[in-house]
């Protein structure tokens, strides 16, 4: 399947792996390249010298294209904009901000920006910034989310810009990636399901957690502090949602959710832990490996694609 997409970033197919903090690693993301989709490596919050070696992993195991994602609130941005460049990476997005600043530097280097965006607005700006695409990613996803849902977000962006847009938020099967691609999409980007890929890293409780999800087991952090958060719900949830309602300080939130990624994904505390997953969790009910999944997904959507077609010629 050829979009502008795969033709872009030289891919067999147009299913970007999310650059999930914590969890796309470098097993991860050389998976879902060698599998023909684009693997993305997470910067989160980690320091510059530990991306730089997940890099240095992920090019021994793939030759294929892959990305790194930059998470703009990380402290060491700085550091890691230039070791990119440094690394010789091919394909950025970002995260949780924008990233306009960096653009001399990464177009200089040749690099394809893509930014993850939330809103028309930051679509339209990051287009004049001269980026090659940008990612709209509705708030049906998993983490930091914004306020547009899929649905509505993609079509707004798509006609608000003249680069290829890729869906992001609620995608999850072949029919998430045909409505994408009905919306005006070039390219989806996946993350809740590859959370459960037999190449992913994450303790087995968390993954446990998302296969049992139901539909509505998904809950928004942080409303109130302006860093709203996308999460399974557990006791950690309870007790925070219940905080926030009565009015807890945006330092007292902060304490309770310090580090609680990495407990749910290194030590399985599913418990205390922050579960970051999409509202697409539901949905998701076995694991595969990277290249099941990719191939599951594209084999559904021309599947489904083919048979609208038919009904509605
Ligand atoms: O970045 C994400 N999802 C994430 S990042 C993350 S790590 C984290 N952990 C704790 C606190 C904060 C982050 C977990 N999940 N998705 C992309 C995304 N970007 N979603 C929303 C945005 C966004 C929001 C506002 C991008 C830009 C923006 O405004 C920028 C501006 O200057 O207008």
């Amino acid at each position: 399947m050829k979009t502008a997409i795969t033709e872009l970033l030289n891919i067999e197919y147009p299913i970007f792996q999310g650059g999930m903090a914590w969890v796309a690693e470098h097993h991860l993301a050389a998976a879902v390249s060698n599998a023909g989709g684009l693997g993305i490596l997470a910067s989160g919050g980690a320091p510059c010298e530990h991306v730089r070696e997940e890099i240095r992993k992920t090019k021994a195991l793939t030759d294929r294209p892959f990305g790194v994602n930059v998470m703009l609130m990380n402290p060491e941005v700085d550091a890691i904009a230039h070791m990119l460049v440094e690394e010789g990476v091919q394909v950025v997005t970002t995260g949780a901000g924008s990233p306009e600043k960096y653009f001399p530097l990464w177009k200089e280097a040749g690099i394809k920006i893509i930014p993850v965006v939330a809103s028309v607005a930051l679509a339209r700006r990051m287009e004049k910034f001269g980026c090659d695409a940008v990612i709209a990613e509705g708030c049906e996803s998993g983490g930091h989310i914004g306020e547009a849902t899929t649905m509505t977000l993609v079509p707004q962006v798509v006609r608000a810009v003249n680069i290829p847009v890729i869906a992001a938020g609620g995608i999850g099967d072949g029919h998430g990636v045909a409505a994408a691609f009905m919306l005006g999409a070039e390219g989806v980007q996946v993350g809740t399901r590859f959370l459960v890929a037999d190449e992913s890293q994450i303790h087995e409780n968390y993954k446990e957690r998302v296969i049992k999800a139901k539909d509505i087991d998904s809950q928004v952090t942080g409303r109130s502090t302006g860093h709203p958060i996308r999460v399974l719900r557990n006791p950690m949830t309870r007790t925070y949602l219940k905080m926030e309602a009565e009015g807890a300080s945006f330092e007292e939130l902060e304490v309770m959710t310090l580090g609680s990624l990495r407990r749910a994904v290194v030590e399985g505390d599913v418990k205390g832990g922050s579960l970051m997953a999409g509202q697409i969790a539901g949905l998701i009910d076995k694991r595969q490996s990277c290249k099941e999944i990719i191939e599951e997904m594209m084999t559904e959507a021309v599947d489904v694609m083919t048979a609208a077609a038919k009904r509605f010629q």
